[in-house]
Formats: C-alpha cells, structure tokens, sequence
C-alpha cells in the first residue's frame, strides 16, 4: 500500500515513521510513505502557502493551487484511483471500521489541514474528510499520522502476527483483559506503604481453560465498566454473551437490593 502526505511541516513525521512496526513495513517494502513538503508546489519566489480569508476574519486559509499541483504530481506519479483524505475537523471521525475501509485501497493520499482551514475548492478533489475526534489540535499532521497507523497496521504484511490483528479490541467490541508478566509477586512502596502485588492466581495455574475463562470474565467486566456502548456492536461468543447475562443480573439484582 502507499501513503503520500501533503504537509507544511514534513519534519513532524520523520521519526514517527521511522520507528516501530510502521517502520520497519517501510524497511521490508510493504508501505511505501511519501512525506510531501506543500511548499516545493508553490511557483513564488517565497513560497506562500496560506493567505487571508475572503470575507474577512481571523487567521489564514491554505491555498489551493499549491494542493492542486501536488495532487496532480501524486496522481502522474502514483497512476489514477486515488483516495484523498483531508484531516479537518469538520470530517467525519475515525473509527476502527473507516481504518479498514482506507486498509482496502492501493494508494491513500492524506493532506494535512492547517491554520482556519482549507480553501473550499479543493473539496472537489477529496474522496472524504477525517477528523480523529473531538478535541482541538493545532493542525492536520498528528492527525494524518493516526489514520496512517491505524490503516497501515491493518495492511497484511505490517504487523508480523496476523493473529493480533484479528484478534484486536476494537474489532470484537470488547476491551483487552488484564495483562502481566514477570515477576509473579512484587512488592513496591504505593501511597498506603508497601503494598503487596501478585499476579492473580488463575494465571499462574497451567490451567488453560480457567485461564481462558477468567481473562473472558475480565474484558466483559471491563467493557460494561468502562466502555458499555461498545457492547452493542460487539460480536460476543456463546460464553461471553453468559458471563454479559451473569453480570447484568448481578447488577440488577444489587440494584433492586438497594431501592427496596
Ligand atoms: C473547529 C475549530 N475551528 C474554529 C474556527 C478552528 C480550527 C481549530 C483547529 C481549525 C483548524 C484546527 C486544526 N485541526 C485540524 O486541522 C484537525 C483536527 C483537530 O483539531 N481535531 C481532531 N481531528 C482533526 S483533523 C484535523
């Protein structure tokens, strides 16, 4: 799969793209990531990127020429079927299931939003706007670099244990159960003393069906805890769907307990 991004600021992504999984797919050939600084699509001698808005108000627009010429050079270079996606706060946001729908497509271009906005008329050549969530971000970089990891990941190939993908939270509609590894007793100063840290018994047992059994009960615990709007679209097992049962009831007869 290959990623081109449009940005005013190229440098934000060097290292985040060369470390860790991503990286090394970029290493092994299976992404290839082209960071496009906006300006070198300017034909000014400064180089001008933004400029006021028509209509007055505060701040300044990324112009569209330079965008439109480096589309057309990602197109000449890439071939047609583009996917542009533009980071914009007015887009729709980023969920598990876009980041498969983007994972599906052979060349994915992100332009990266900045300052109050993007001149409208390079909506014509953008197939949608992201946004990655309800918070206020200075601009579209760290924004492009989230769709990519979470897109890129999804590529077969990038991450070397598939079965981890598969499996992923999200994708089920359940939390991830709790995790520990070594040493099974720990004792470390908290804010009451030295507390006493072990690692929960039924993981040390060797009893792989307890094991499997309690982990089930935790991430079905955690997700009614933290997370309950995540269990309706969750596709639960036959076990997993009577520890959800158990756990309701439980619930419901507490509660009953203290209203009457
Ligand atoms: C919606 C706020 N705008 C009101 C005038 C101003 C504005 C704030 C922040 C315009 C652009 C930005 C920069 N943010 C992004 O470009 C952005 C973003 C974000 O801020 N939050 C979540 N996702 C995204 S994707 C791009």
């Amino acid at each position: 799969m290959t990623f081109d991004i449009v940005t005013i600021f190229p440098a934000m992504f060097e290292q985040p793209l060369a470390a860790g999984v991503i990286g090394r797919a970029i290493e092994r050939g299976v992404l290839d990531v082209k960071v496009r600084d906006l300006r070198d699509f300017t034909t000014d001698r400064h180089r001008v990127v933004d400029d006021v808005p028509f209509g007055g108000g505060p701040g300044m627009v990324l112009k569209a020429d330079p965008l439109f010429r480096a589309l057309d050079a990602i197109e000449a270079d890439r071939g047609q079927q583009l996917t542009v996606v533009l980071t914009s706060p007015q887009g729709e946001r980023l969920t598990q299931e876009s980041a498969q729908r983007l994972s599906r497509q052979a060349h994915v271009v992100v332009l990266c939003g900045r300052y109050e906005g993007v001149d409208e008329r390079i909506r014509q050549r953008v197939t949608e706007e992201v946004s990655i969530g309800d918070y206020v971000l200075t601009g579209g970089e760290l924004p492009a670099m989230v769709i990519l990891d979470a897109v890129a990941r999804l590529v077969p190939g990038v991450v070397g244990d598939e079965q981890s993908v598969a499996a992923d939270s999200f994708s089920r509609g359940l939390l991830d159960f709790p995790q520990y590894t070594r040493p099974a007793r720990l004792s470390w100063p908290g804010p009451q003393g030295a507390a006493d840290l072990s690692v929960p018994d039924v993981l040390l047992s060797g009893n792989h069906a307890d094991i499997r059994k309690w982990r089930k009960r935790e991430a079905v615990t955690r997700t009614l805890d933290r997370r309950p709007d995540l269990l309706a679209g969750a596709t639960l097992d036959d076990e997993e769907q009577q520890i959800l049962q158990e756990l309701q009831n439980g619930r419901a007869a507490l509660q009953k307990g203290k209203a009457g």
